[in-house]
């Protein structure tokens, strides 16, 4: 039994996120948590809210709230959309709470005795009219290179050139639109992560076999380029204050204090539960044996292997309490709508609380880990969601379900049968079983999500097959303990079959698990080392009544396809 510490990227609190969001963090990291679990191995699951920065002050602002009441509305929201979508986290905390508050202040004191923050003055945007100084993306004007006249400040999205906003010609504030800007001098603390590039890449490249190639190419990316070192503070009121002279008024940077979220949400999960969060992230007390694997998509690499590993190693290097690195760290590409992007001020693109909405949380997994965005970006569409829904869940799992259980209470007393001696087609699916479900495991434990959905469909089309073979329904008039053979297998591969659909679609493998019996504490992955595999046809004891399920899928029809695109956009994109 292994201690396995997972964390998906902290969804930011500017309202509920899109499904290309679920896709690349939170879900595969609840479906991981869940196979995991399943195998009998001590999982921790933790995520929060990231609520710090700009965003969330002018989010606060354009709703009309203050913004820490904005942050409580917007928590429980995602909080909500969460529960709806069973992710099962051991604990959804939030970057504002007091413990990050406290741990925060306490990496940068001991990041400033390893000698890693530097105190730096810079130029920058300032608003007098908003009263406030702007960070780069919020001051925009004419570009200097090709007099484009609205570049933003990071990066013209005309020419494509990255910009500093002092540059800009003409500046305006992106906040209000007033031109009344100027340039100020203002004091930042710098994280020196520069002098860690070399000890970054040595750690990175030791991960070269295990994380994705996605993930190392962009840290080796960064690194080549030359690793700049990165203003940790803000001009800002909402955030962490930063405890020093002359930086009253200031806060940490969102994406200084947003992972180390991470780990004061495991104290605060530790407060609540009476848990150890110590023996999980500190490895001077019993996490070094800890496995920690984090989900992300590729955009937020960079803060993941870079910015985050120079705090903690930086930390570290101050002696004292000494905190975990990731270990695994998988990252995706992007879940895009019908080839371009979500859009939430276009109206394209599907966000949780609507997603739920309109169809039951599982249809919205399988689909989204069937297709999981691993190798390249992955197109949403209606008629693929269609596709999976129908096709695989449907008719391949909710078919065979249906016409086991149901012939079983037409024809056996609604009970587990009795009789007849396994033959050549039970040897066949226990032939195929041997092969298919260690395979299975083997896609969880490498966290390739794409190829686990393929082989839990390719086990229930399997069983599709043997009831071909096998044949119940022929036999009966001739032969019922050959039938009665056939429908306990049928039965059992039922069982067999909820057991393996609970990553993915935990609703109805409830449901199906309930239909035939099989007791709460009985629906681990114990498979032992399969060689005992042909009993997993005999395991649900013979009189075991048993029912069909209710509902377990409605297909999907051509229109209700046609009102979705209608409703939330499609093909026209
Ligand atoms: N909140 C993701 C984003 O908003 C960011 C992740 C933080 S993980 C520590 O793009
Ligand atoms: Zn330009």
């Amino acid at each position: 039994m292994a201690r396995i510490l997972i964390t998906s990227a902290l969804p930011y609190i500017n309202g509920v996120k899109h499904l290309g969001n679920l896709a690349g963090s939170m879900l595969p990291a609840d479906v991981y948590a869940r196979a995991m679990r399943l195998l009998g191995h001590d999982v921790l699951y933790i995520c929060a809210t990231d609520e710090h920065g700009t965003p969330a002050e002018l989010a606060a602002q354009a709703a009309g709230m203050d913004v820490a009441d904005y942050c409580d509305e917007m928590h429980q929201a995602q909080k909500s959309a969460g529960e709806d979508f069973a992710l099962s986290y051991d604990y959804f905390g939030r970057s504002s709470a007091r413990s990050n508050h406290a741990l925060t202040q306490d990496f940068a004191a001991r990041l400033e005795d390893a000698g890693l923050i530097e105190e730096r003055v810079s130029k920058q945007v300032y608003s007098n009219a908003d009263q406030r100084f702007l960070p780069d993306r919020y001051v925009e004007g004419t570009c200097p290179n090709c007099d484009y006249e609205s570049a933003r400040g990071d990066q013209c999205d005309n020419c494509g050139k990255l910009l500093d906003p002092i540059d800009l010609i003409n500046p305006y504030s992106a906040v209000s639109g007033s031109k009344d800007v100027e340039i100020r001098e203002t004091r930042h603390l710098f994280l020196r992560q520069s002098i860690m590039a070399d000890d970054l890449r040595i750690w990175v490249n030791s991960h070269s076999a295990d994380w994705p190639p996605l993930a190392t190419s962009i840290a080796l990316k960064w690194l080549d380029e030359g690793l700049r070192d990165r203003a940790i503070t803000r001009d800002l009121k909402w955030g962490i204050p930063v405890l020093r002279q002359g930086f009253e008024g200031k806060v940490f940077y969102v994406w200084f204090d947003a992972p180390i979220a991470y780990i004061s949400a495991t104290q605060d999960w530790a407060e609540k539960t009476g848990g150890d969060w110590e023996s999980w992230w500190r490895t001077d007390k019993g996490a070094g044996e800890v496995q920690y694997v984090q989900f992300m998509g590729k955009d937020n690499v960079a803060f993941h292997t870079l910015s985050f590993p120079t705090t903690i190693i930086g930390t570290n290097n101050a002696g004292g309490d000494q905190y975990k690195l990731v270990d695994n760290l998988k990252a995706f590409n992007w879940v895009t709508w019908y080839g371009g992007k979500f859009s939430t001020s276009q109206g394209r693109g599907v966000f949780m609380d609507q997603a739920i909405s309109i169809a039951p949380s599982d249809y919205w997994r399988w689909h989204l880990m069937a297709n999981a965005p691993e190798g390249n970006d992955a197109a949403f569409t209606w008629e693929e969601f269609q596709n999976s829904v129908n096709s695989d869940l449907a008719n391949v799992l909710g078919n065979f379900v249906n016409r086991i259980t149901k012939y079983a209470v037409g024809k056996f007393d609604g009970v587990v049968p009795d009789g007849g001696q396994d033959g050549e087609h039970e040897a066949w699916i226990a032939a195929e079983l041997s092969e298919r479900l260690p395979a299975l495991i083997a896609h969880y434990e490498a966290r390739e999500f794409r190829k686990a959905a393929e082989q839990t469909r390719a086990i229930w089309a399997a069983g599709n097959e043997y009831l071909t073979r096998s044949a119940p329904w022929t036999h009966y008039k001739t032969d019922v303990d050959q039938a009665a053979v056939g429908v306990r297998a049928g039965l059992n591969l039922v069982a067999l079959f909820g057991i393996i659909a609970q990553p993915l679609i935990p609703d109805a493998a409830a449901k199906i698990l309930n239909a035939v019996g099989v007791p709460e504490g009985n629906r681990t992955w114990s498979f032992g080392d399969f060689s005992g595999v042909a009993d997993l046809l005999d395991a649900l004891p013979r009189g075991l009544p048993i029912s069909p399920p209710e509902l377990l899928f409605t297909k999907i029809e051509d229109d209700q396809i046609v009102k979705w695109t209608e409703m939330f956009g499609g093909g026209e994109v």
